[in-house]
């Protein structure tokens, strides 16, 4: 099975999923439809279906074109908000592409429908993949529109967290350094992050993917993914996990807010400083 990465947007991924020998393939987030046709064309593809992770735009922006395109597609998602939505997923549901089994597994939280996708191919010694949206990034994981903490640790620790540590992590945005550097406040001391963020810099820096990277890495750099550890404990100050998880997560919410504003947005405001009326002097 042959994954390819497509960056999207300003940082989204989508995929596409073939099945080497039959060309059968499906995506993961489609949000532009232009973009997605293009490589399906170039690769030979036949593409069946469309597995949407949640409704956010910037995952299925590119559904209703998608459809017109392709007439009998099927588009999955466990969202009614999800655009173009033909088949609505339960949780452990199983879909086969050829010989490609997904597994669905419903990880609500960034948003109450949010739905991620574990699959593996027949007969092949391959590592299986997850597509895991916005609930697992490579260092961090999305924030809590629709959801609590206490679903997201189960996302992270049973739901995903007990898959096969040899999974390949394929996320829906790339924030791998944003997320490291925030890591790196938690855990000043761990080596793994450190060579993490300097390696995720040096792609950042050629405009390389960062993804996959895999289940067990992410064990040892990723804060949310280590909620038992001593240095995340004393960084939170709390113990039990569903609690490290909550400040953790509202921590990285306010996390370097400043330097994350838009360019646009911070002249906007140094203008509205400039043209502040002042008091004539005299
Ligand atoms: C950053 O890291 O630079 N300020 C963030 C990026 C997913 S996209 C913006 C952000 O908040 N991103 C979301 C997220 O979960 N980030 C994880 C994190 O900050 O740690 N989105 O596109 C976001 O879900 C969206 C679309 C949001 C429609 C709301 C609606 Br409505
Ligand atoms: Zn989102």
């Amino acid at each position: 099975m042959k994954v390819k990465v497509i960056s999207v947007l300003d940082d989204n991924y989508m995929y596409l999923i073939i099945e080497e020998e039959t060309k059968e393939a499906f995506a993961v987030d489609a949000s532009v439809a232009k973009k997605l046709i293009e490589i399906v064309r170039k690769e030979g593809a036949n593409l069946k279906a469309v597995l949407t992770t949640h409704h956010h735009l910037d995952h299925c922006r590119g559904n209703p074109d998608l459809t017109q395109r392709f007439p009998d597609l099927h588009i999955y998602g466990a969202d009614d908000r999800i655009g173009g939505l033909t088949h609505k997923l339960v949780h452990n549901q199983e879909l086969k592409f050829g010989g490609i089994n997904v597994r669905c597994l419903f990880t609500p939280c960034h948003t109450s429908g949010h739905m991620s996708f574990f699959v593996w191919e027949d007969g092949c010694a391959d590592a299986p993949a997850l597509f895991s949206g916005d609930t697992l990034f490579v260092g961090g994981c999305g924030r809590f529109f629709e959801g609590t903490a206490e679903q997201m640790y189960k996302n992270l620790t049973e739901t995903l967290g007990t898959l096969p540590s040899d999974t390949k992590i394929f996320c829906g945005h790339e924030y791998t350094v944003r997320n490291l550097k925030f890591a790196l406040k938690v855990e000043p001391d761990n080596e793994r992050v450190k060579e993490k963020l300097a390696w995720a810099k040096a792609r950042d820096e050629d405009d390389i993917p960062t993804v996959p990277s895999s289940l067990e890495e992410e064990f040892h750099y990723n804060p949310f993914m280590r909620l038992k550890e001593e240095a995340v404990q004393k960084f939170t100050g709390k113990m039990d996990p569903v609690e490290v998880m909550r400040v953790l997560r509202k921590e990285k919410d306010n996390f370097k807010k400043k330097e994350q504003l838009p360019i646009p947005a911070i002249l906007a405001f140094q203008l509205s400083l400039l043209s502040e009326s002042r008091p004539a002097k005299k």
